[in-house]
């Protein structure tokens, strides 16, 4: 589930408890939005101080390259800003001084400001954002967009003094009235239009400030019905979209990456862009393959009934493994939990996949990640970074060493040495027919294959990931 911009203060009770803290932060004459830390940095694993990195040295390199540019850390100001905590049975818990909860642009600058001071004192080199969740929705699109462009210009310029980088912009289509039928995939095509001026404007924004890429998430491209929805033609619609936006990077000259974000539900009951595999065959489809990458979120996985790894495995072969979504969630419950990625394995599978398919272009590791409902104060902001960076550190040298150790690797090649036969080349090369291959097992007694042997594969894996024989 993901806040942004109109529905953040939708409950009065929490603008009254927002505008009583903005009150207080303006009579105190705070100059820090969190004034409970200087600055968090590497420390070690044997630290005690919960605002110091265990793992995450930013500049120490693994394989010859810097931490920071393996991972390329992001924060998002949706789930970091703009989201209260509320949920659909409780009003917003968390306390955000610096916030008004009006849509007034001071508030919004001074948010801006809060951020950036969040991205320094976190050692986050990145961040992401929708258009939606920095500036408001004004009366006419060009009346926001002349809001958009203000706010804009001031992350412009907080950018510029502190050096932050964004590592992707985008639309939200899915908040406002208009897209309740979807945007791209509307049965409106006023709604349609406005979809494509939105976006047209998110990646002038995007370009302007120097985004690595531009994410696509198909926020309400899907359905609850197939009584009232044309499938095919809706489909045609959002590949329309994906072209005109491949067009209009060209025109603008944006070099960044175009990346599109699977999920297979919620909000709709059955979103367009289900997984990995069902985003590709519609790329193959409609001409955008080698145009559009994948954007995978750890969440949206779990919630098709995927491994993580498996997504990015699927997203890898097709050499389409864009960026990615750092989170986590449950299999207990069927909706999207966006929990921080603290868990160490998780991540090193995570960073088994990125190692092994080359690193991060334009992609990074954006934290799509919100607190718990009773994570309320604004320390818990960075407990949640700075778990998930340090899980991430520690599947980024696990990874390597796994890839240093090579056993992994060497099985993995050997089950399939009978394939690096004449015959299994022959087969794979399309030069085999059924009945050559039915003469030569015909009077044989075939099989069985050696072993899986996971369980020893598995054994191993822990030996280097856990007790470190191997690991540097
Ligand atoms: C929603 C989600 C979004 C996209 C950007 O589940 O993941 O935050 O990442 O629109
Ligand atoms: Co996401």
């Amino acid at each position: 589930p993901l806040v942004t911009g109109v529905q953040t203060c939708a409950l009065p009770i929490s603008a009254g408890i927002a505008a009583c803290a903005a009150a207080a932060w303006q009579n105190s004459r705070m100059t820090a939005a969190f004034p409970f830390v200087d600055r968090v940095r590497f420390e070690g694993p044997g630290t005690r101080n919960p605002f110091a990195f265990r793992h995450y040295d930013p500049d120490a390199t693994v394989d010859g390259k810097p931490m920071r540019d393996h991972l390329r850390f992001a924060a998002c100001y949706w789930h970091t800003m703009r989201n209260g905590l509320g949920d659909p049975f409780g009003m917003p818990t968390a306390l955000m001084p610096w916030d008004d909860g009006t849509d007034a642009v001071t508030n919004c600058l001074r948010r801006a400001d809060a951020f950036f001071e969040f991205l320094e004192k976190c050692s986050i080199d990145r961040f992401c954002f929708h258009d939606r969740d920095v500036a408001p929705e004004m009366a006419t699109l060009r009346e926001t967009n002349a809001v958009l462009d203000r706010v804009a210009e001031h992350f412009a310029a907080r950018m510029q003094a502190s050096g932050k980088r964004l590592l992707w912009g985008t639309a939200c289509l899915f908040a406002h009235p208009r897209y309740m039928s979807g945007a791209g995939t509307s049965p409106d095509v006023k709604v349609f239009a406005h979809a494509c001026a939105q976006v047209k404007h998110a990646m002038e924004v995007t370009h302007r400030l120097g985004g690595d890429g531009y994410v696509f998430w198909g926020g309400r491209e899907g359905y609850s019905s197939l009584l009232n929805r044309d499938m095919p033609r809706d489909l045609a619609h959002m590949a329309r979209l994906l072209h005109m936006a491949v067009d209009w990077k060209a025109e603008l000259g944006f070099r960044g990456a175009l990346f599109i974000e699977p999920k297979p539900r919620e909000p709709s009951v059955h979103q367009y862009d289900f997984d990995a595999a069902t985003v590709l065959g519609f790329l193959r489809e409609h001409g955008l393959v080698g145009k559009v990458t994948l954007n995978i979120e750890t969440n949206h996985a779990t919630l098709a009934g995927h491994e993580m790894e498996h997504e990015l495995r699927v997203a890898a072969a097709a050499g389409a493994l864009g960026s990615i979504d750092a989170n986590m969630g449950t299999p207990h419950c069927g909706w999207d939990t966006d929990q921080y990625p603290t868990d160490y394995a998780l991540a090193t599978r995570v960073m088994e996949v990125v190692l092994a398919s080359g690193g991060f272009v334009h992609g990074g590791l954006n934290f799509d990640a919100k607190r718990r409902r009773e994570s309320w104060r604004p320390e818990d902001l960075f407990h949640g970074h700075i778990a998930g960076m340090d899980a991430f550190a520690f599947g980024l040298k696990a990874a390597a060493a796994l890839r240093a150790d090579g056993r992994l690797a060497a099985a993995l090649r050997a089950r399939y040495t009978s394939w690096d036969s004449d015959l299994g080349r022959r087969i794979e090369q399309g030069g085999a027919s059924f009945t050559e291959l039915e003469r030569l097992v015909a009077d044989e007694h075939v099989g069985p294959p050696a072993s899986g042997a996971q369980e020893r594969l598995e054994d191993t894996w822990n030996a280097v990931v856990w007790d470190g024989r191997g690991r540097r």
